[in-house]
C-alpha cells in the first residue's frame, strides 16, 4: 500500500538520488549538511527576541557593513557543518575576505563540490522579528586534485549544480533546485523535520508586485524610474501592488509564489547596485529559471556573467518572465534614448 504520510526533506533528497547518472550520494550528504545546519540556524534565529545573541558586534564584514552577532553565528555553522560532515572541497562566504580550503579530512580531500553561502541575508531585519534567509549556491570544482583554487568559485551561475535558501519567517521553509524544478519543504518546529509542502513551484509568467527600495528612486537610471511609473499606471490591470521586506530570500519567496519582480538596480553611487553575484544573485537567478521565471541584470541573463572576483555586485532584476522582460525593454529604450 501506499504511503500517504508527507515525504520528509531526508527521503526525497535520497529519492532524487537516482536522478544523477554515476551519482555517489556525495551531493545528497552536501545537502543534508545544510539541512541539519539550518535548523541549528532556525533555532537561534527564533531567540533571537530572548536571548543576548542580537545587537552589533562593532566588527564590519569585508563589505564594510555592520556584522551583527547572528550572522557570525550561522557563518560558523554553515561552515563547520560543511567541514565536520567532509562534504566539500572548498568553501566561499559572503562574509569572509577569502574562500577557504576545507580538504582537512579523507573525504572532502576527494571532494567535488565547492559551496558559496550567504549565511544570514537581510540581517539587518533581526532586530525587529523581521524575515531573514541563508542562501547556498553548490558548484563542482573546476580545478585538478590539490587545494581549490578561485577559478573553482569564479564560475558563471550556468554552472550552478545545485542552489537554494532557507526562509526563516513565520514558518520556516527550505527550498531547492538541483536542476530539476524547485521544490519546497517546511519545518515542522516540534520534530525538527521539513517536510515537502510546495512540490514543483512554477512562478506565474506574470504577477502583481514589485519589490524595490523606491526610497532610492532619484538615483536610479532612467529605465528603471520608467518602469517604476509603468507599474503605478491606472492601466490594464495595474498600478501593481508594491511589497519591499528589504531581505531578498523573503521577497523573492513571495513574488516566486505570486508572481512578481524583485528589483535593486543600479544608483548612482553603487554602478553595480547592491547585490551579490555569486552568494545572492546566481542562486536566486537559478531557483528563478527552474521555476519558470528570469533573472537578468538589465540586460543579460544574470546566469551567464563571468565573475571576476568573489565579492562582486551586480544590478538584479528577477521574477516573473514576462515582467522581467519589460524591465529589459524599458532599460534598452532608455539607453537608445540617452544616446540619440
Ligand atoms: P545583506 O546581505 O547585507 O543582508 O544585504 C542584502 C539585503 C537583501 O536581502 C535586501 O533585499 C537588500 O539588502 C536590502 O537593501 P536596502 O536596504 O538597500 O534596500
Ligand atoms: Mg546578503
Amino acid at each position: 500500500m501506499k504511503s500517504t504520510s508527507p515525504l520528509t526533506l531526508g527521503e526525497f533528497i535520497i529519492d532524487k538520488q537516482a536522478d544523477f547518472q554515476y551519482s555517489s550520494g556525495e551531493l545528497s550528504r552536501l545537502l543534508s549538511a545544510i539541512r541539519l545546519a539550518s535548523k541549528v540556524v532556525n533555532q537561534q534565529v527564533n531567540k533571537a527576541g530572548l536571548v543576548d545573541i542580537i545587537g552589533a558586534m562593532g566588527n564590519q564584514n569585508v563589505q564594510g557593513e555592520e556584522q551583527q552577532k547572528l550572522d557570525v553565528f550561522a557563518n560558523e555553522v554553515f561552515i563547520a557543518a560543511l567541514n565536520n560532515r567532509e562534504v566539500v572541497c572548498g568553501i566561499a562566504s559572503e562574509e569572509n575576505e577569502d574562500f577557504i580550503d576545507v580538504r582537512t579530512g579523507e573525504n572532502s580531500q576527494k571532494s567535488k563540490y565547492v559551496v558559496l553561502i550567504d549565511p544570514l541575508d537581510g540581517s539587518s531585519n533581526i532586530d525587529v522579528n523581521v524575515n531573514v534567509g541563508t542562501i547556498f549556491s553548490i558548484y563542482r570544482r573546476v580545478s585538478q586534485d590539490g587545494p581549490v583554487q578561485l577559478e573553482d568559485f569564479l564560475q558563471p551561475g550556468n554552472k550552478q549544480v545545485a542552489a537554494g535558501y532557507v526562509v526563516y519567517g513565520s514558518s520556516t521553509m527550505l527550498v531547492y533546485t538541483t536542476g530539476n524544478g524547485v521544490n519546497g519543504f517546511t519545518l515542522d518546529p516540534a520534530l525538527g523535520v521539513f517536510y515537502l509542502s510546495h512540490p514543483n513551484i512554477k512562478i506565474p509568467t506574470k504577477g502583481k508586485i514589485y519589490s524595490i527600495n523606491e526610497g532610492n528612486y532619484i538615483k536610479f537610471p532612467q529605465g528603471i524610474k520608467d518602469y517604476i511609473k509603468y507599474c503605478q499606471e491606472e492601466k490594464e490591470g495595474r498600478p501593481y501592488t508594491s511589497r519591499y521586506i528589504g531581505s531578498l530570500v523573503a521577497d523573492f519567496h513571495r513574488n516566486m509564489l505570486k508572481g512578481g519582480i524583485y528589483i535593486y538596480p543600479s544608483y548612482s553611487q553603487s554602478p553595480k547596485g547592491k547585490l551579490r553575484l555569486l552568494y545572492e544573485c546566481n542562486p536566486m537567478g537559478f531557483l528563478a529559471e527552474q521555476a519558470g521565471g528570469k533573472a537578468s541584470n538589465g540586460f543579460q541573463r544574470i546566469l551567464d556573467l563571468n565573475p571576476v572576483e568573489l565579492h562582486e555586485r551586480t544590478p538584479f532584476v528577477c521574477g516573473s518572465s514576462e515582467m522581467v522582460e519589460k524591465v529589459e525593454e524599458f532599460m534598452k529604450n532608455a539607453e537608445r534614448n540617452e544616446k540619440s
